[in-house]
């Protein structure tokens, strides 16, 4: 690939820009795609570079249709209400072919967005309030999208949240062991394996419609929602790549998962990472009451289970990516995925003994 300065000149010369940006570097603390920071001097207002990974969505075409789709569905929603469209959800910029991305010499996708002023992401928990809000509005997003015609997305990542499927692909990558890391990790690799029952448990519920398929985020982690500095509102749910059918549990519990452990995500001392019940409690009553009553009984009961399965999952997808030598999520240090994969284990291993705890907290 060509150097970064390069393609960003050839990318920016076609987008419908109103003045002339500036790049001003990476941005923010995602995973997946390479986010970049523009700024347009004469007016000082900001906008979000961002070159879509691949290796991660293989038709970024479609998740730009997801994209177009669900943020004019929220547009409408927000004006309704007497919100601020501009910064209440995310609003895509069009390349000037009229489409909105556009595709490099290379053959990279770019997106840009405006940028949402006066706003933050934060990587760990502030304050219960923050917290409290972060819930609301995710409960709020799913309540927004419950009229999408769930038919007319596509499936950006098949099986997404296919725990079973999700076990079937660690397994492979056990077998495989690409890097020859196995041997090394084969206390992570036995936690994996015993609790394989456990992938099984949400995905089997919702073959036998024991809880209901909804439109939801999927990727609900505290980064992915930008809080208002002023109101300390939660006022723009971002990130909608894997914006797809799934279950609202997933979502709860995929915030839970980063936002009410004591450590960060990739914490290497692993006394530090436990899962907050003062936390939990925090995020069940908010995440219920955006979702407006609409959780069904067994939802309700099956929070901790999505909080768990969830946690579970993404160590599990941590410690894939390891043994088959980090192609996935960015790694920003050696042994980076595994870090991340033991903090998740010790946070499922920490649920496991506060169970009873979550299910009252839950269900009450
Ligand atoms: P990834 O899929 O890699 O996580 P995101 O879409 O979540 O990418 O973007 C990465 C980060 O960029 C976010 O966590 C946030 O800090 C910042 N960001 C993304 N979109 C916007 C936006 N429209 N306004 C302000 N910041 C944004
Ligand atoms: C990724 O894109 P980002 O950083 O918000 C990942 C999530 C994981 C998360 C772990 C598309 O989220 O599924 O839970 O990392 N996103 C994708 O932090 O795989
Ligand atoms: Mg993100």
């Amino acid at each position: 690939m060509a150097n970064v300065d390069e393609c960003v000149k050839e990318v920016l010369e076609q987008f419908q820009f109103a003045g002339i940006p500036v790049f001003k570097g990476g941005y923010g603390n995602g995973h997946i795609n390479q986010t970049y920071l523009l700024e347009i001097p004469e007016t000082g207002k900001k906008l979000i570079l961002q070159r879509m990974n691949q290796n991660v969505f293989k038709k970024p075409v479609e998740v730009m249709e997801n994209i177009m789709g669900v943020t004019s569905h929220l547009r409408k929603k927000i004006i309704e209400r007497g919100g601020d469209p501009d910064r209440e959800t995310l609003n895509v910029v069009p390349a000037k072919s009229g489409l909105p991305y556009y595709v490099d010499s290379q053959g990279e996708y770019w997106r840009v967005y405006h940028f949402i002023e006066d706003a933050t992401c934060y990587d760990q928990v502030a304050s219960d309030e923050d917290f409290y809000q972060s819930a609301l509005a995710f409960g709020n997003f799913q309540c927004l999208l419950a009229d999408y015609p769930a038919e007319t997305l596509h499936e950006t990542i098949p099986a997404f949240h296919d725990t079973k499927n999700r076990f079937a692909n660690f397994k492979k990558a056990l077998d495989a062991d690409a890097m020859g890391r196995a041997a090394s990790v084969q206390r992570e690799i036995e936690f994996v394996l015993k609790r394989e029952a456990d992938a099984a448990i949400l995905v089997d519920m919702l073959a036998k419609g024991e809880i209901p398929l909804r439109v939801t985020h999927n990727d609900t982690k505290l980064n992915n929602i930008m809080i208002d500095n002023a109101t300390r509102q939660g006022i723009c749910v971002i990130d909608l790549d894997t914006v797809m059918p799934g279950l609202s549990v997933n979502d709860f519990g995929d915030s839970i998962r980063f936002g009410a452990s004591t450590a960060a995500e990739d914490e290497i001392d692993l006394d530090k990472v436990s899962c907050s019940m003062h936390l939990f409690e925090v995020y069940c009553e908010g995440f219920k009451k955006g979702c407006q009553g609409r959780l069904t009984k067994s939802e309700i009961e099956m929070l901790p289970m999505g909080a768990k399965t969830m946690t579970y999952e993404c160590g599990m997808r941590f410690l894939t990516d390891y043994l088959e030598g980090d192609h996935y999520f960015k790694i920003h240090r050696e042994n980076h995925n595994l870090d991340r994969c033991r903090t998740q284990f010790k946070l499922v291993k920490d649920m496991e003994d506060k169970w009873d705890t979550m299910m009252k907290i839950a269900t009450k």
